[in-house]
């Protein structure tokens, strides 16, 4: 841990400390992707106050108040403190000894009697966010020899994935946008003024440094269905029928094209142009218009604003992915940026290349792609995973590949995937369900075992294959602040020790099974965990081989180093595609975009006539934080509809109200508001995850509605399976 003795130059946790004759240990915040520098003020056993380290050099601005309370949720009452198992319906504490040996039997079992594919994980978001976890987790299932594997990807980013494995030859080829240098921003389906701009990329300070662009000139052009504290910043904003940002998008590079305002070098050295030319050519803007429902003359001046722009970056972001259209949206957005020579270049999206020589390279050679299809539904096996929405029927469906045994990781996939109950009712069936968590939530409740999740602060973080996430070549081997609470052993840990005690090969090599053995024994005998098998170990070798930064220097900055001058044009060098080309137009996308085309434009809907997006707050990250942070106005159970609607429905401001869609109905209170148009309803994700209490045994607590119960499963993105979580059809009923 890298604590502060200087008493000169304090900063405020400094100075706390000096006063408190406490210690500040540096680490970085991985709530969101914003990854702030923070200052963790400590009495050695709790953390006193979490502020933001002003000395840290990639970011601390951001800092806000879900990094600023992270100690509530370290030293929070109901965190699960140790591994519990379930005797009829309570737990009872047993030793994290036990229960990986128990753990591991049922699975052996499991494992005998029902192959390989019986054994599922599901990681989440924060689990994404803790590399090391996700990577021993994968090198779990990979020695017991599964493919059920199902990440957060299919609720989120798995579009963007796909979309960069066909254009660019590797799934993991974030774009970061040029915030300073761009002249025309166009963003899709984004909030930066809640979210910070941060999905698989991250860029500090991003959406103060747009509006500081704006301010000195730049135009800002944002499409979301709905107002957000973001469009009311926008130079323009596009309001656009949910799901279908594709028709829009295909609009302008349509308009491009025939105004010949395409780049011509960066067309001539891509493939498929033509095809996506022919494509385009053979739309008519009128229909485009129709699909979308953005007037023909404000696709053509948003098409003339961008493409004629000195710079400009289009970024299209959770929004437009998470429908039915979600990869078509993500792919023409990319094609955008491509044909009016946008992409890796000053003031537009360029890929910063991370810790490695190549580390695409790297990344498809520790993750190749999976050419097996889902058994349900045929889908591809996408970012280490299959759809999640597909997980209830492979738990409900015999034959060969029967999931009977799950690990839930770090996720709550009964509140953020569709369908809650669905999921819920899978989940009871299975023969055995773990959750490695700092709580017990929704998602766990029938979990035959909890294994106790580590806080951020309490461990070591390093971004290895996701290092070109940052936006500067910015590398951190950052430290815990803290100990874990109650001996609490990091999540890396617990799938080391299964893979050990189940007896398979960890990374497909038996003899790093005696290896970790062995050291485990010499570090229980030096007192030194760092002596035991753990990432470190696996992270320095690769650096060591593939690195393009120094082991030593990283282990000599534990707050992180800039190794890189920031430059545009490492793209093209790095693809990994078979001729080292981009590809604009790949063979799935188009056939699935000529499909599009073939459809009909989007008929009103009698029975469930309105759309449904939602909203994230800036006080809570998805599911979590609902009951540590103060929310200045709870969204929890809150609709939003437009005067009109309301008006025509007979809705009151405040009046209880009944949403219906073809899978359930929820109630929840109206909040009638012009920040919604008419046709959109409107609400907060993230709430009514209930919390349990599995040692002190009070009743759960609940805080708002879950609003993805409404939400159909099988309305899914045929390329990706990633279902409609912002544009599900429902119908709003006044309750009396
Ligand atoms: N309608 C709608 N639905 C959405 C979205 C939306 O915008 N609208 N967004 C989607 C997106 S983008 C995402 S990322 C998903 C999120 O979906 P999930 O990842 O399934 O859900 P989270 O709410 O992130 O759940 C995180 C869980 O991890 C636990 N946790 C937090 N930190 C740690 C840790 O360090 N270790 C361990 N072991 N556990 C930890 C928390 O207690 C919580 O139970 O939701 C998706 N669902
Ligand atoms: N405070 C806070 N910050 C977060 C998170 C959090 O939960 N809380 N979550 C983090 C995570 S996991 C992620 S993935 C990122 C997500 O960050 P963003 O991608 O910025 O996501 P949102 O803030 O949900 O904004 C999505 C916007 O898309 C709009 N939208 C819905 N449907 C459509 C559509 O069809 N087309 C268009 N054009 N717009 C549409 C919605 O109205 C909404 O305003 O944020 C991260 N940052
Ligand atoms: S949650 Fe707040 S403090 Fe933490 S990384 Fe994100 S912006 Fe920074
Ligand atoms: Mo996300």
């Amino acid at each position: 841990m890298g604590s502060v003795s200087e008493t000169e130059n304090l900063t405020t946790g400094e100075r706390l400390a000096a006063d408190d004759n406490l210690v500040t240990n540096k680490t970085f915040c991985r709530i969101c992707m914003s990854l702030c520098g923070l200052d963790v003020v400590t009495d050695g056993k709790k953390v006193i106050r979490v502020l933001p380290d002003k000395t840290h050099p990639y970011n601390w601005r951001d800092y806000c108040a879900k990094g600023g309370n992270s100690h509530l949720v370290r030293d929070h009452a109901k965190r699960i403190r140790t591994p519990m198992k379930r005797v009829g319906d309570t737990y009872v504490p047993v030793s994290y000894k036990q229960a990986v040996k128990e753990i591991a039997a049922q699975l052996n079992a499991i494992r005998d009697k029902h192959g390989a594919d019986a054994i599922a994980t599901y990681i989440g978001n924060p689990g994404t966010s803790n590399p090391a976890n996700h990577f021993f987790q994968g090198s779990f299932s990979a020695a017991i020899g599964s493919l059920s594997n199902y990440t957060v990807g299919s609720l989120d980013h798995n579009g963007l994935l796909l979309v960069a494995q066909e254009m660019f030859g590797c799934e993991v080829a974030p774009l970061i946008p040029d915030v300073d240098h761009a002249k025309c921003f166009l963003f899709l389906g984004m909030n930066p003024a809640a979210s910070n701009m941060a999905w698989l990329d991250t860029v500090p300070e991003g959406w103060k440094r747009v509006l500081a662009a704006k301010e000195k000139g730049a135009d800002l052009i944002v499409v979301d269905p709905r107002q957000t504290p973001t469009t009311r910043k926008a130079s323009t904003h596009v309001t656009i029928r949910p799901g279908e940002d594709w028709a829009f998008l295909l609009g302008i590079i349509k308009i491009v094209f025939e105004n010949n305002w395409q780049h011509q070098q960066d067309c001539a050295e891509a493939n498929g142009i033509e095809t996506l030319k022919a494509i385009a050519a053979a739309t008519s803007l009128e229909e485009l218009s129709q699909r979308c429902n953005v007037p023909v003359a404000q696709i053509q001046d948003v098409a003339r604003r961008f493409a004629t722009a000195e710079t400009a970056c289009c970024v299209a972001r959770t929004g437009i992915a998470q429908n039915r259209n979600g990869t078509l949206g993500e792919w023409l957005s990319h094609a955008l940026n491509l044909i009016t020579g946008r992409l890796d270049r000053k003031g537009g999206r360029y890929y910063q290349p991370g810790v490695f020589r190549n580390t695409m390279q790297v990344v498809n050679m520790l993750a190749p792609p999976v050419t097996r299809r889902s058994r349900i539904g045929g889908h591809k096996y996408i970012g280490g995973g299959y759809p999640i929405t597909t997980l209830p029927d492979e738990i409900r469906t015999p034959g060969e590949g029967q999931v009977r045994a799950l690990i839930i990781n770090s996720g709550n996939p009964v509140a953020s995937a569709p369908d809650g109950a669905r999921m819920d009712a899978a989940l009871k069936e299975l023969d055995c369900l773990i959750a490695v968590d700092m709580f017990q939530r929704e998602s766990h409740r029938h979990a035959h075992w909890l294994i106790p999740g580590t806080h951020f602060l309490e461990r070591d973080e390093f971004f290895a294959l996701f290092s070109s996430a940052y936006e500067t070549s910015f590398a951190q081997l950052g430290e815990a602040a803290i100990e874990p609470l109650n001996g609490i052993k990091p999540e890396w840990e617990f799938f080391r020790d299964l893979t050990v005690e189940m007896k398979v090969p960890f990374m497909g090599m038996r003899r790093l099974n005696t290896l970790i053995k062995v050291s485990r024994w010499i570090s229980r005998l030096t007192g030194n965990p760092r002596h035991a098998f753990n990432p470190r170990w696996i992270w320095a070798l690769l650096i060591k081989k593939f690195g393009a930064v120094d082991w030593k220097t990283l282990v000599r900055n534990p707050q992180g180093v800039i190794f890189r001058e920031k430059a545009y044009g490492h793209l093209r060098p790095s693809l990994q595609t078979r001729d080292g080309r981009i590809n604009a137009a790949p063979d799935d996308f188009v056939a699935a975009l000529k499909q599009r085309l073939a459809e009909p434009p989007p008929q009103a809907d009698n029975v469930y006539p309105f759309r449904f997006v939602s909203q994230r707050r800036e006080s809570m990250m998805n599911t979590w934080l609902v009951e540590t942070t103060k929310h200045t106005r709870p969204y929890g159970d809150v609709v939003d509809i437009n005067p009109a609607d309301a008006a025509a429905n007979k809705i009151q401001d405040g009046q209880t109200v009944a949403l219906t869609s073809r899978v359930t109905t929820i109630r929840v209170k109206a909040r009638v508001t012009d920040e919604v148009p008419s046709g959109i309803l409107s609400m907060d994700h993230g709430w009514g995850s209930r919390l349990f209490d599995p040692q002190g045994g009070a009743a759960p607590e609940v805080s708002g509605v879950i609003r993805n119960l409404l939400v159909p499963a099988d309305d899914i993105d045929e390329l990706t399976g990633i279902p409609s979580l912002h544009s599900a059809h429902v119908s709003i009923a006044a309750v009396a």
